[in-house]
């Protein structure tokens, strides 16, 4: 953004904001407890999940207009960089007795014109099965669920790990005191996190929910957008279970990324 556009951009962001205190008539008293409201929230180390939860899908959505190959999603407060570079065959970092169903995520990274994308990075991170972040959550190992794979030499990714539930946002705080104030639920649909990097395309942001889950039409964070809304689907076929190496049913889902190898040349850097 040039200087003269961030100068209009303010002015109008003040002038916004002025507005909406003339239409309510917000008093000092008002003021003051907006202002203590945002203090509270970097005190309480939640910033990012206050900006993220109100605002990030519509930066996301609004960056998506132009965007050549699969969308980006919100980064959420929650990715931590520098998780562990995993070997193949891929299976996240977990507990000897982490809990949860098993699920292999897969798919490809292709361009627009269906060439595989080749040793692309994916940063993934999830929640565990009580809904917790390894690194933000206490009393879960560093890096557990956090880990990054790479496509092969047919764009093919896949990792192990474990179908994550719906997710409920920290609610004792003070972004909790503000949707509570709205009647809004503090559930997100169950999710997994993934970054794309590769030196072609650049790093792209994605987030993935499962088809027909609980709060997906409901999101907190208003982010579910329906190209990221993939089929959860269940393998229950014996042979299916015992060829994976499993004794229970496990789930697949499956994503295909497409990427744009001038990406790269927008400014992020990969
Ligand atoms: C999350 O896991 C998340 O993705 C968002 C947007 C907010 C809080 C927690
Ligand atoms: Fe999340």
């Amino acid at each position: 953004m040039d200087r003269s556009h961030l100068k209009m951009v303010l002015e109008d962001l003040e002038k916004t904001l002025l507005e909406f205190m003339e239409k309510h008539r917000i008093t000092h008293d008002q003021y003051r407890v907006a202002t203590a409201l945002l203090i509270d929230t970097i005190k309480a180390g939640e910033e990012s999940l206050l900006f993220d939860v109100f605002w990030e899908a519509a930066a996301t959505n609004i960056s998506n207009i132009d965007r050549v190959g699969s969308g980006e999603a919100i980064e959420g407060p929650f990715y931590i960089a520098g998780a562990p570079a995993l070997s193949a065959p891929f299976v996240m970092p977990h507990r000897a007795d982490e809990k949860g169903d098993v699920l292999f995520f897969k798919g490809r990274i292709t361009d627009p014109a269906g060439a595989p994308i080749v040793g692309a990075e994916l940063d993934i991170w999830q929640a565990d099965i009580t809904g917790s972040y390894s690194g933000i959550h206490p009393g879960i190992p560093d890096w557990n669920l956090r880990g990054r794979i790479f496509t092969d030499e047919a764009g093919d990714y896949e990792v192990k790990t474990i179908v994550p539930p719906p997710y409920e946002i920290p609610k004792d705080g003070p972004t909790g005191r503000v949707l509570r104030a709205m009647d809004r639920h503090f559930f997100r649909p169950a999710h997994l996190h993934v970054k794309v990097r590769h030196a072609d395309t650049g790093e792209m942001t994605s987030q993935l929910y499962f088809d027909g889950g609980d709060y997906i039409a409901s999101d907190v964070a208003s982010a579910v957008r329906d190209d990221l809304v993939a089929k959860l689907e269940r393998r229950a076929d014996p042979a299916e279970i015992a060829a994976r190496g499993l004794e229970l049913p496990f789930y697949e889902l499956r994503y295909d990324f497409c990427l744009d190898r001038t990406q790269a040349k927008t400014g992020r850097a990969a």
